[in-house]
């Protein structure tokens, strides 16, 4: 057990020697537990030097060392789920010192991605796709004949999405050569909610029927007629315990649960169950954190870390602005004490979303879905034909799971919820696959919906009690990170619907529109061209007077940090064309490309959303403009 995150790099001669799992493979068994020990002891050196996920790779160390030694990865096919807990993988497949670099600009991505790693069967970052995407390939194989194998490997939290349900019912249907291991180890990044965790809990608790099953198949294993008999007795068995059941309903051989930290254990069951036809399930318990201490008696704070610098310094303080996520902490616990209505819904994210105080201030009130993001909205909507107001608190990267609810079940419906839209714009280090910067897009062509993204801290909690108030389905889409250290006012106090402020009255002819955090930076660009800049607020609706106020500027220019294809920009567009208004105009947004990761501040300045990229992407319009 390690009880430190070591700060030097740890001896590793066995785990030097793999640069590829063909080498692992060469190992004895004998071999296998040192291995284990250095490929902890270097990953977690390694994500003290980065920061990065944590937990969730410790407890998988054995069960990956297990999958690359049985199968021949990487023609056989290793798929995670989410991919938070691939580090040992990355290791494993000749990314080892890449590691030293995981999720730093140039650096590997923090999830399995196909076009890094030949190994990295495919790409995640959002949960519950590995069975879906197993069961792809194992339907692949069979048609093409290739003989590969298929495994998808999944978090009990991540087992919650009804897309893992959906899979599981085909995947039996079909009868595919598949193997899911369910990764248990009672933990979602907070505790796991629903009926779904109490089963898996109940199947655990159920020792006496594993014994006997475990004890049964070793028995009779290789006497066909036996094992017949063995499998009704089992069957039997079943009617009394039913550990496992459901799986067994939806068309797998369930196996488990068994100690996903013993190797021997897990070499034996998984190469069972390699060769054998029909889609097979195994459930392995593992402890998140496992083999770190500290970790293993707080999964949740290490469900990710930081960085740990080298000569900590006592007196420099850490940024004393408060993040978004806790001006909505804040907020909700306000409103909520002045409405008995309000209700806040979050979909396995009450720490990111700063859920804390309010599930235990108003537990009655709290309702967590699990990995649920369609249900969220759904349940939402309901709650809302009964008079119920829902708060629904979700990062925007994972409203696009819940797009048709949100139009179909709520916005169609022209029913009353607030999304508290979190992580919008870039996301830095999580990169691409957590990037919420489509929301915009996807929120303003729907109708009915109203759509705010403020510029700073008070003006969010403003816009999430206008949100709140406003009488049908209404949006404020907020940043990672911290505001602009604005003074709050305490009261619950309301915005105008569709009218945006002046921040800025320039004489240049030039109109910058803002939406969102990049305003600020806009000021600065403003300030230096002497630029009128209007703090837009609410994409939805555009506050048409103030842009046709400006109806014969010289240049007006729109600035988010959502994707440039149909945002607030085109919002503009959109209303000066209606209004045969033809002016230049300039959209400075997010280019239609996936942004790879790195620091927020670094990634602004790539796609020239910073201040100085602001005002160079105006003064060269401005030459093409003087030059026609
Ligand atoms: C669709 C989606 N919603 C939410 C998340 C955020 N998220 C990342 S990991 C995680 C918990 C996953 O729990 P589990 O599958 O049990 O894995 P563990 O971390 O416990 O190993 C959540 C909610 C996500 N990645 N994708």
């Amino acid at each position: 057990m390690f009880e430190e995150i070591p700060t030097a790099r740890p001896e590793t001669p066995l785990l030097d020697q793999v640069n590829a799992p063909a080498d692992l493979r060469s190992f004895k068994k004998e071999q296998l537990p040192t291995l284990v020990r250095e490929l902890r002891e270097f990953m977690l050196y390694s994500v003290g030097q980065t920061g990065g996920h944590f937990g969730a790779g410790l407890g998988v160390v054995e069960l990956t060392v297990a999958l690359h030694y049985l199968y021949n990865t990487p023609e056989d096919r290793i798929v995670w789920d989410v991919g938070h807990q691939a580090y040992p993988h990355k290791i494993l497949t000749g990314r080892r010192e890449a590691l030293l670099n995981i999720r730093q600009e140039n650096g590997i991505s923090g999830f399995p991605k196909r076009d890094e790693s030949e190994y990295d069967t495919f790409g995640v970052g959002h949960s519950s796709t590995s069975i879906g995407a197993a069961l792809g390939m194992s339907l692949a194989a069979r048609q093409l004949k290739t003989g590969r194998k298929a495994v998808a490997v999944i978090g009990d939290g991540a087992m919650s999405a009804g897309m893992a349900f959906e899979a599981l019912n085909h995947a039996g249907d079909v009868k595919a050569d598949m193997l899911v291991i369910l990764n248990d180890n009672e933990m979602s990044i907070s505790k796991p909610v629903g009926a779904l965790s109490s089963y898996f809990a109940r199947i655990w608790a159920s020792k006496t029927y594993d014994h006997i099953r475990e004890g049964g198949r070793k028995v009779f294993s290789g006497l066909p007629s036996a094992l017949e008999l063995a499998r009704k007795a089992e069957e039997h068995m079943k009617g009394m315990v039913s550990p496992g059941m459901m799986f067994e309903e939806l068309g797998f051989n369930y196996i488990g649960p068994i100690d996903g930290h013993d190797m021997d254990h897990l070499l034996t069951t998984i190469a069972n169950l390699k060769d054998r036809k029909g889609p097979q399930f195994l459930h392995v318990i593992t402890k998140k954190g496992k083999g770190f201490e500290p970790a293993e008696g707080d999964p949740i704070g290490y469900h990710a870390i930081n960085k740990i610098e080298p000569d900590p310094k006592p007196n420099v303080e850490k940024s004393k602005l408060p993040k978004y996520c806790n001006i909505f902490g804040q907020w909700v616990c306000d409103a909520a004490e002045q409405d008995d209505k309000l209700v806040a819904i979050t979909p396995a994210m009450k720490e990111g979303s700063d859920l804390i105080d309010f599930a235990d201030r108003f537990p009655e009130r709290y309702f967590d879905v699990a990995i649920a993001e369609q249900h969220a909205v759904t349940l939402a909507a309901g709650m809302a034909c009964d008079g119920i107001k829902p708060v629904v608190a979700i990062y925007s990267t994972f409203l696009q799971r819940a797009y048709d609810q949100l139009i179909h079940d709520v916005a169609l419906q022209n029913l009353d919820v607030l999304f508290a839209i979190d992580r919008a714009g870039l996301v830095g280090e999580d990169g691409p696959t957590h990037a919420g910067v489509y929301d915009l897009s996807y929120l303003r062509c729907i109708p009915n919906m109203v759509v705010m993204a403020p510029s700073d801290e008070d003006e969010c909690r403003k816009m999430l009690q206008t949100g709140y108030e406003y009488k049908g389905p209404a949006a404020v889409r907020y940043p990672r990170g911290t505001g602009q250290g604005i003074d709050i006012e305490p009261d619950l106090r309301t915005l105008e619907i569709g009218k945006s402020r002046t921040l800025r009255t320039g004489q240049s002819g030039i109109v910058i529109c803002g939406f969102g955090r990049p305003t600020y930076d806009a000021l600065k660009a403003a300030n230096t061209l002497d630029a009128t800049l209007l703090d837009m607020r609410f994409v939805k609706p555009i506050d048409e007077e103030a842009l046709l106020i400006h109806r014969n500027a010289k240049l007006i220019v729109t600035v988010e940090e959502n994707a440039i294809m149909g945002g607030a920009g085109s919002a503009v567009s959109e209303l000066l064309l209606a209004n045969n208004i033809n002016i230049p105009t300039l959209h400075l947004g997010l280019p239609d490309q996936y942004e790879e990761h790195a620091s927020h501040t670094s990634m602004l300045k790539r796609v020239g959303l910073d201040a100085d990229g602001i005002q160079k992407s105006i003064e060269i319009k401005l030459t093409h403009i003087s030059n026609i």
